[in-house]
């Protein structure tokens, strides 16, 4: 009944640059248009007969299709002349404005590269915004960017309720299933969430991305939770060209591997023609806000001008296939619907074109004359923020007493009436008490719930605060880690458990290229604070292996803007989580906590019986001062062992046999923090001291050892007598030959007998 794009569009350019030709053709298309013509007024009536789409939408959605347009052809422009930045741009995937149209600016947003077109619509949601210069000042890369302050350009805004992603393809899809999650959990639990409760997560990601395990575990988790009949109201949207950079998707696999997933329900939509694609866009946003359910839309969508600026297609694929593929460009679709249905004149088409290109290059030289980010503590600035005062009041702030006897059993039972108990107990009331103090705080992992962890430490949490709040998750870090992101997104305070440390490293991803990162890819709008606990590091006896005593600190070491705590004994344990629950709830920070499974049980110091590695329990009001480190005989000068976690005691142990032997003092510093590190404290102990021992059970390359004695030379003491006692770069053995790989006690004596 109407006509349709020709195809193919005449070859008659041969040009390099095909960002050119699509936008040549597109106006010869307009100029040459010769199919019929109807003269109506745009009204609310459907664009087309039988579209689902009313005229005034379609006028929208086209104007949000050019702007994304013209924001990649002036990229295309301005990138050699060192005025933008990035050129990965959507054209061909205009169409997923209809997602943006079809869901409101509160539906939390993680954005495929491409969602250009919906980003551009839903700025439409609220008054007063602009486009056309939030994105133009973001490929500038300006420090007045709104979405990422110059860091990187990104789909993302603060009142649009777009979170800014990285370039990491898929990691975005474990969040923005958490999220989903998130939002329904928050209610039952009775927490205020900050999006109305009947909102859902829009997700969208490429054909070939769909194939990564990220995205495949989002999925697998998603129809999980369904098929248990939770809700999970998450819209993936796959759009789909059929190809990533290079690489094509084979044809018809996303339907093949889609359309029949159980407990992920497929819609399919025509991303290219916005008359035909609306009503069934509209069918799968409909679904997944009404069931709850996981849902599935596969759009359509093609790639032209390539994968990026720097994709010279015609090297690599035939004239013809690339003029078949510009052929199916959506705008030319668009633009038959705007003539055909007599909404717009070709010369109005074009005017509207021209003046859209007009707004994105004044756009853009506008904000190259702003300000870049010009010096590193700029860049630095959302980094790791640090409110010292206000997070020591919020970690000793103590409110909750009149719930405390509720929750251990009476007032004669709170804990810091019992008398001295291990690590394990202390870290498990420690916990309890923060979940009373908390009501905001979930714990969730492999086997914490009923039998509360492999080694017992959340054992009673999920009886005394209820399923919702305590819960074990299916058996993939990433989704664990993904779970947390979600929370946090939605303001709960997640302290997701990692159940050895060897496992973290599957999932290492989702802390180190994510979490880690919002606050700087966002300017520090966003925030997903977290308190990640990780059963680590070696000498367990009896139950062995690298798997169970995995010591790579190094693997979370230069994670920026990280916070790396490592307790060696109940006391310290209880204090510093509160601490790190106040840096997360104060400066959002990404927490991890490092549990030492060895000192878990650990009951004696020096001789059996003794009880020296018991420690009583610090009631609620007090907490560990961030960075701050413990000091066993702070008198002694001899000499300094600087250490953490089981070097801890072994250090204190060794220490005695070396006073015995050579008749030095021994004074013991236990850093607590590993990151980041107190430099300065370091540097304090070793001027009073005359010899240094580094006593670090990970691994000698890149362990904490090495930042050690790095912050000893900085701080100029690198002539001081000083020894490392580290752990050998190898994987951690079975039974007795893992204590060959890790320091002793008896390394430590000879280590401070090498400097006699
Ligand atoms: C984890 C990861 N691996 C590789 C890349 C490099 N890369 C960027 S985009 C891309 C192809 C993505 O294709 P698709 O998902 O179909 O999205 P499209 O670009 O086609 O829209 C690749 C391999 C990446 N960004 N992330
Ligand atoms: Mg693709």
């Amino acid at each position: 009944m109407f006509a349709t794009v020709p195809n193919p569009i005449p070859a008659r350019m041969k040009g390099l640059n095909r960002a050119e030709i699509c936008d040549a053709n597109f106006q010869q298309f307009v100029r040459d248009w010769r199919g019929p013509v109807q003269a109506r007024p745009a009204d609310a009536d459907a664009v087309l007969p039988g579209s689902a789409l009313d005229a005034r939408g379609f006028v929208e959605l086209l104007e949000s299709q050019l702007i994304s347009r013209h924001l990649d052809l002036m990229a295309r422009v301005l990138r050699v002349q060192n005025k933008v930045f990035y050129t990965i741009g959507s054209s061909g995937h205009e169409g997923n404005a209809m997602v943006a149209r079809l869901t409101r600016h509160t539906d939390p947003a993680f954005l495929h590269y491409r969602s250009g077109g919906f980003m551009a619509e839903r700025f439409r949601k609220l008054p007063g915004m602009d486009p056309v210069m939030d994105s133009a000042l973001s490929f500038a890369a300006s420090r007045e960017d709104p979405a990422s302050g110059g860091r990187h350009k990104v789909w993302g805004s603060k009142p649009l309720w777009v979170l800014p992603q990285t370039s990491t393809i898929a990691s975005h899809l474990p969040k923005a299933f958490g999220t989903a999650v998130a939002i329904e959990q928050a209610r039952r639990i009775g927490h205020a969430l900050p999006v109305p409760d009947d909102s859902i997560v829009v997700c969208s990601f490429g054909d070939a991305s769909s194939n990564h395990a990220t995205a495949q575990t989002a999925f697998n988790a998603a129809a999980w939770t369904a098929y248990q009949k939770l809700p999970a109201p998450v819209l993936f949207v796959c759009e789909d060209n059929g190809i990533g950079i290079s690489v094509k998707t084979p044809d018809g696999w996303i339907a093949r591997n889609f359309a029949q997933r159980p407990d992920l329900d497929y819609f399919a939509a025509d991303g290219l023609d916005l008359a035909s694609g609306y009503g069934e866009v509209e069918r799968a946003v409909a679904h997944c806000r009404r069931t709850r359910r996981p849902t599935f839309l596969h759009l359509r969508t093609t790639r032209i001008m390539g994968h990026a600026g720097t994709d010279f297609e015609v090297e690599w694929r035939s004239l013809e296939e690339l003029c078949a593929v510009e052929a199916t460009d959506p705008l030319l679709r668009s633009a038959a619907i705007a003539l055909e249905s007599g909404l717009m004149s070709a010369d109005a088409l074009l005017a509207l074109y021209e003046d859209t290109r007009a707004r994105c290059f004044a756009a853009a030289h506008d904000a190259d004359s702003r300000p870049r980010l010009e010096n590193l503590a700029e860049v630095m600035q959302p980094l790791a923020p640090y409110s010292p005062a206000q997070v020591q009041a919020e970690a000793t702030r103590y409110e909750h007493a009149a719930a405390r006897p509720g929750v251990f059993g009476g007032e004669a039972k709170l804990p810091e009436t019992q008398p001295p108990r291990h690590l394990a107990i202390q870290i498990n009331q420690a916990l309890h008490d923060l979940f009373a103090k908390y009501p905001e705080a979930l714990l969730f992992g492999e086997d914490v719930a009923q039998k509360g962890g492999v080694y017992t430490v959340t054992k009673g949490l999920q009886k005394a605060f209820g399923p919702r709040r305590v819960f074990n998750t299916l058996l993939d870090e990433t989704i664990v880690l993904g779970l947390a992101q979600g929370y946090a997104n939605m303001g709960l305070l997640p302290l997701p458990e990692i159940q050895y440390l060897a496992y973290f490293h599957n999932a290492g991803d989702q802390i180190r290229g994510e979490a880690a990162s919002l606050q700087f890819f966002s300017n520090g709008q966003y925030r997903n604070p977290m308190v990640m606990r990780i059963a680590s590091l070696g000498y367990q006896r009896g139950f062995g292996g690298h798997f169970h005593n995995d010591n790579s600190i190094t693997a979370l070491r230069d994670i920026p803007g990280l916070v790396v705590g490592c307790p060696s004994r109940g006391d310290d344990a209880a204090t510093m989580l509160r601490t790190l629950a106040a840096l997360a709830k104060v400066d959002g920070r990404v927490c991890a906590f490092l549990e030492p499974i060895a000192l878990y049980m650990t009951k004696d110091l020096y001789e059996p019986g003794d009880g020296g590695w018991l420690t009583a329990y610090p009631p609620p009001d007090q907490a560990m001062a961030f960075g701050e480190e413990r000091v066993y005989a702070p008198e002694a000068t001899d000499l300094l062992v600087l250490t953490f976690g089981n070097g801890v005691p072994m250090s204190l142990r060794a220490a005695r046999t070396i006073e015995a032997e050579r008749g030095w003092r021994v004074r013991v510093v236990d850093l607590r923090w590993l990151l980041p590190l107190n430099e300065g404290a370091i540097a304090r102990h070793v001027a009073e001291c005359d010899r240094v021992l580094v006593v670090d059970e990970g691994r000698r390359s890149a362990g904490v050892g090495e930042g050690i004695v790095t912050a000893i030379t900085e701080a100029g003491f690198g002539d001081r007598p000083l020894r490392r006692v580290v752990g050998a770069d190898t994987f951690t053995p079975l039974a007795g030959a893992a204590f060959l790989v890790i320091p002793s006690e008896a390394d430590i004596v000879a280590a401070a007998s090498a400097m006699a």
